[in-house]
């Protein structure tokens, strides 16, 4: 899973990382280039000790000086001070004096140490990292949108922090996990919702509808299938209705998931209308007190208005309380295309990204979490009824070794 995506960040971190530590190398001052070549063993030119050797010449003039000065007062007597005394005085004097010249000169090496150690990453950095990070989102289903999105998020992370030298590709991969969680956002768990819904409506016995769909071959049955499954895990009852009346075996499929599950599928027969399918199964549910009616729909893209008019119908037949649109993560930016279609026409209130098994890529979830504006309800990893993974974002972000 998302293979394909992990391996190029884990690249482009480590290019980024090689890449501002050069810089910041470049950017060393002078006194610790030489350390290094010390280390390495490169022959060291002498140090310039102009300024202490200057000064030592200027103590040993002084001292003379001083010898002068005591020579004419031992001379003249006219100090109280033995000239031993006065001596003495001017050496300390000048042994402090040498002192204190040190001590500046340690910290302004001190000072060009912590300049060694962190680095600011400049606009010009930032755009050059970025280019190559570009490439790669939109070489695996990241849409255009959201790009940019992480662009701005990580400039405004990224540009002008002072990074500490061995914490570069650690500083960027925390950025780009924060700037890629933003983005999404965490479903509400739909098993809650449900019991929440169930206690309201216990007088009316109103069930709670979902209406899924997609196009053909999205993974529209076997999702239903796989939350079928999770419903009856968490103890609540469901039916199916089988308002897929227009793809071959469609009826079929449902029928064989609903009696290896041992639930009620309400079908009519193919070519039939599939908000009176729906409406039956609906029906049914209320006077047999079941929890949740899981609607099936054949979900026909080739004309837009015969998809418009047949999800305005049925989402005005039966009222649902949830319309989960399902695409496979493997269609990359069709799914995506997909989602802002089906977002116009009937309003997403959540998606299921089925085959993220077999997606590589990872992209398509942040495209579509981004362009619908809704949470990833599930992802399918598999082909068994166990296979249907609550989102987490984290375990996201994770599966792309971030
Ligand atoms: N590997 C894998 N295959 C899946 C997953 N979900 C669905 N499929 C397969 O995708 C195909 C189409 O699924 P189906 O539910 O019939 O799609 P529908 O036309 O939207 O109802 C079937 O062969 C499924 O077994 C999944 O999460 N992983
Ligand atoms: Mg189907």
């Amino acid at each position: 899973m998302f293979g394909f995506l992990k391996d190029k960040l884990k690249s482009w971190l480590g290019k980024s990382k090689e890449k501002v530590e050069t810089k910041a190398k470049l950017a060393e001052p002078k006194k610790e280039k030489e350390k290094e070549k010390k280390k390495t063993g490169v022959k060291e030119k002498p140090v310039k000790k102009e300024k202490i050797k200057k000064s030592k010449a200027e103590i040993q003039e002084e001292r003379k000086i001083t010898e002068h000065v005591i020579k004419d007062i031992k001379e003249e007597n006219l100090e109280l001070k033995t000239p031993e005394e006065k001596f003495e005085e001017k050496q300390e004097e000048l042994e402090k004096e040498e002192q204190k010249q040190k001590e500046t000169e340690k910290k302004g090496f001190f000072a060009k140490l912590k300049g060694f150690f962190a680095y600011k990453i400049t606009e010009s950095d930032f755009l050059e990292l970025f280019e190559d990070l570009e490439m790669l989102l939109l070489e695996n289903n990241v849409a255009f949108g959201v790009v940019d999105i992480l662009k701005n998020k990580l400039k405004l992370e990224l540009v002008g922090k002072e990074i500490k030298k061995g914490q570069v590709a650690e500083e960027i991969q925390k950025s780009l996990k924060s700037s890629i969680e933003s983005i999404l956002l965490e479903p509400e768990n739909p098993i809650e919702q449900i019991k929440k819904f169930r206690k309201e409506s216990k007088e009316s016995k109103e069930p709670f509808k979902i209406l899924f769909f997609g196009i053909n071959g999205a993974g529209k049955t076997t999702s239903i299938a796989k939350f079928c499954h999770i419903l009856q895990k968490n103890k609540l009852s469901c039916i199916l209705a089988a308002a897929d009346t227009f793809r071959a075996a469609s009826i079929e499929q449902l029928e064989l998931h609903g009696n290896k599950l041992g639930v009620k599928v309400i079908k009519h027969e193919y070519g039939s209308d599939p908000s009176a399918v729906a409406f039956d199964a609906i029906k049914y549910a209320r006077t047999n007190n079941i929890d949740v009616v899981l609607i099936d729909t054949a979900g026909r893209m080739h004309t837009k208005d015969n998809l418009l008019k047949e999800m305005e119908k049925i989402c005005r037949v039966t009222q649902p309380n949830m319309k989960v649109f399902v695409a496979e993560a493997v269609a990359g930016n069709d799914a995506t295309e997909q989602a802002k279609a089906f977002n116009e026409i009937a309003g997403i209130d959540a998606s299921i990204l089925s085959k993220t098994d077999v997606d590589e890529k990872g992209g398509t979830i942040l495209s579509i979490g981004y362009v619908t504006g809704k949470p990833i309800l599930y992802l399918g990893v598999g082909q068994s009824y166990d296979d249907l993974e609550l989102f987490n974002k984290s375990k996201f972000v994770e599966r792309l070794g971030l």
